[in-house]
């Protein structure tokens, strides 16, 4: 069934309204933050909001003083634990985070929501984002992270609202081309999840060239954090690390040990999402941090921090394996150190102590705390609240 969507006309009511107030609501920073940047209650909607990205990009907008409306899953179980510690009830009179329900499968309901919100940006992070599971589920990942983003690119080509559009590329795109990788380098993906991103990011170039949408890309190596799913790799070893120290778990199970990243730390990765959608004009950035590890240095230096030795613990099981692999994956963010400023200031070795502190803490046992001290020194302005997906600090 087409539909016409008309963004000019006035907002519908059916999520509870939108709120005509301002509101700082936990975030006292906002108002001056907002009065100064020109942000006066700009409106976000964020796509994948109960993920890793989506939980701290929400908090940092909500910090900036934007609106923000996010669209999550109908489950059976919770999935908000991400966001559970900004949520406010909507119908409080200092609500600014609106959640609403949909899935990125079903072009009609996200245009009902488009519709409604009248986003001014929106940032598309919604994807069944495992590689591995990709290859278990190929046709699924490619509706939803290739058609998922057309379905939106159309929404915005149809309204008649100008809307800037922030596309979650992967360096995953770039597969076996060599390292180190940059906004040129060809793509030469191995994995249906990076075929699929690789499709969706040149719609988003077709959508910017054809109608002018202005349509970003941020083409993001490996973050992670305290926050990250428990089947990726990082998280998986430092989780196991606490769950060892702990006398919870005895073994770690892991696949490609030889695989090499470039691994940053998540909150510095969704500031930089918003710069790119503040630039004047649209384009593509490369964010990294220039340096690679293997899977068994990460694995060496969680063990390490906790006073382990890896061997001891780490086995292999070749169903972690995929069918084709990333071999190395490094970073050249000239373009985005020059245009946004671009500087990550947590090194892999300090990514782990802040994951293994928090999940000792998440736990119930007392981090070592260099983790800890690394967070203070590197963010004294540190704007989200909860280090841990349960919310707790
Ligand atoms: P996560 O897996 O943590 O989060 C994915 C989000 O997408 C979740 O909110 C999930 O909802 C939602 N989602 C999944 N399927 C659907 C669907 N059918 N309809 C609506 N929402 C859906 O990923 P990250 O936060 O780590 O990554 C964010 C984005 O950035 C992803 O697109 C990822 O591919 C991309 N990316 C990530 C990198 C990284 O290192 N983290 C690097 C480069 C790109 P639910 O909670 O219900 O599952
Ligand atoms: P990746 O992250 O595939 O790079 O995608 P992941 O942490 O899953 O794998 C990294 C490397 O570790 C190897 N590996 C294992 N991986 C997992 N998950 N589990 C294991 O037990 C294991 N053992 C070894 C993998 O083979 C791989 O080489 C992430 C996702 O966030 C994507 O959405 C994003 O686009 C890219 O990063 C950039």
């Amino acid at each position: 069934m087409s539909r016409v969507i008309r963004l000019n006309s006035p907002p519908l009511l059916a999520y509870g309204g939108v709120p005509q107030h301002i509101s700082t609501a936990g975030y006292p920073e906002a108002s001056k933050e907002l009065i100064k940047k020109g942000l006066f209650m700009k409106k976000v909607l964020i796509t994948g909001i109960t993920g890793q990205d989506g939980s701290y990009l929400a908090e940092f907008l909500l910090h900036k003083g934007c609106e923000v409306h996010g669209i999550i899953r109908r489950a059976s179980t919770f999935n908000t634990g991400r966001i559970d510690h900004i949520y406010v009830d909507p119908h409080a009179p200092k609500a600014k985070l609106f959640l609403h329900y949909g899935d990125l499968s079903n072009a009609e309901q996200v245009s009902d929501i488009i519709y409604n919100v009248r986003p001014d940006e929106i940032y598309h992070l919604g994807a069944q984002s495992h590689v591995r599971v990709s290859f278990d589920m190929p046709e699924y990942t490619g509706n939803i992270i290739a058609l998922g983003t057309i379905r939106i690119l159309e929404i915005i080509r149809r309204s008649k609202k100008s809307i800037k559009f922030y596309q979650a590329s992967s360096s995953e795109m770039f597969g076996r081309s060599p390292s180190p990788q940059d906004e040129n380098t060809a793509f030469r993906p191995s994995s249906p999840y990076a075929s699929a991103k690789t499709y969706a990011h040149w719609m988003v170039a077709n959508y910017r060239e054809g109608y002018n949408t202005f349509a970003s890309s941020g083409i993001l190596f490996n973050h992670e954090s305290p926050r990250r799913g428990e089947t990726f790799v990082t998280r998986k070893i430092t989780k196991a690390v606490a769950n060892i120290v702990a006398g919870k778990q005895k073994k770690l199970y892991l696949g490609n040990l030889k695989a090499k990243r470039d691994w940053g730390y998540a909150p510095e990765y969704v500031e930089i999402m918003w710069k790119i959608l503040q630039q004047n004009k649209p384009g593509d950035y490369v964010i990294g941090t220039g340096k690679e590890h293997s899977v068994e240095e990460f694995v060496a230096l969680a063990f390490n921090y906790a006073g382990l030795k890896h061997k001891k613990y780490v086995k292999i099981d070749k169903n972690y394996y995929r069918p084709t692999d990333v071999h190395d994956s490094v970073a050249d963010s000239s373009k985005a150190r020059e245009e946004l400023g671009w500087q990550p200031r947590v090194k892999c070795e300090e990514l782990v102590k802040i994951m293994v502190d928090a999940d000792m803490r998440a736990i119930g046992i007392k981090p070592i705390g260099e983790g800890d001290k690394i967070l203070k020194k590197r963010f004294p302005k540190k704007w989200w609240k909860a280090e841990h997906t349960t919310g707790k600090n």
